[in-house]
């Protein structure tokens, strides 16, 4: 049994045509990229973070998927979209997002949110991202990630 906010991501990966993607619940903590690492028995490369950032200028609300170590360049992803980016609060990722900040998957949002991947997460065969709670996980392909997002890749650091 997964918990609601889990088994929302689940059902809709379902309604998606990905019903062969597992969500997962682990007794422990998946919370940060390390933890989620550590439970999966991945490297902490594999472990796509979901970030959301707001435009300065149209308010619009951006998801970055970035690989566990990597830091985001602010400056550069600015350059590529053309405005400045704000690093919001967890209120407003709760209101975007629908979900709490550890648990915030890459789709299944309250607001559509145009995602931009981390050309880093290209390179494995599989990657984990979080699916609703700070101790759930699902795997993908990137391939399936830039599919189910509808993202674009965009270097970010
Ligand atoms: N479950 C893990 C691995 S998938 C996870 O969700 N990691 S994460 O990186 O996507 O989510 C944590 C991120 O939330 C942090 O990297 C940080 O960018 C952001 N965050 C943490 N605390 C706050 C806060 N108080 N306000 C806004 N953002 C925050």
């Amino acid at each position: 049994m997964l918990s609601p906010s889990a088994q929302k991501v689940q059902d809709l990966l379902s309604e998606r045509g990905f019903s062969h993607l597992e969500v997962r619940e682990h007794a422990q903590s998946t919370r940060t990229a390390q933890e989620a690492a550590d439970a999966i028995g991945c490297t902490v490369g594999q472990i796509v973070k979901s970030l959301i950032f707001r435009g300065a200028t149209s308010g619009k609300p951006y998801l970055l998927l970035v690989s566990g170590p990597n830091r985001v360049d602010t400056h550069k992803v600015e350059e590529s979209l053309g405005e400045k980016l704000e690093k919001p609060d967890a209120d407003y990722v709760r209101q975007v997002t629908g979900f709490a900040i550890g648990g915030v998957p890459p789709v299944g949002h309250a607001e559509p949110l145009e995602a931009l991947i981390d050309p880093d997460l290209l390179a494995f065969d599989r990657v984990f991202a979080a699916a609703g709670t700070p101790n759930a996980i699902f795997g993908l392909s990137p391939e399936e990630l830039l599919k189910l997002t509808g993202g674009r890749t965009m270097p970010v650091k």
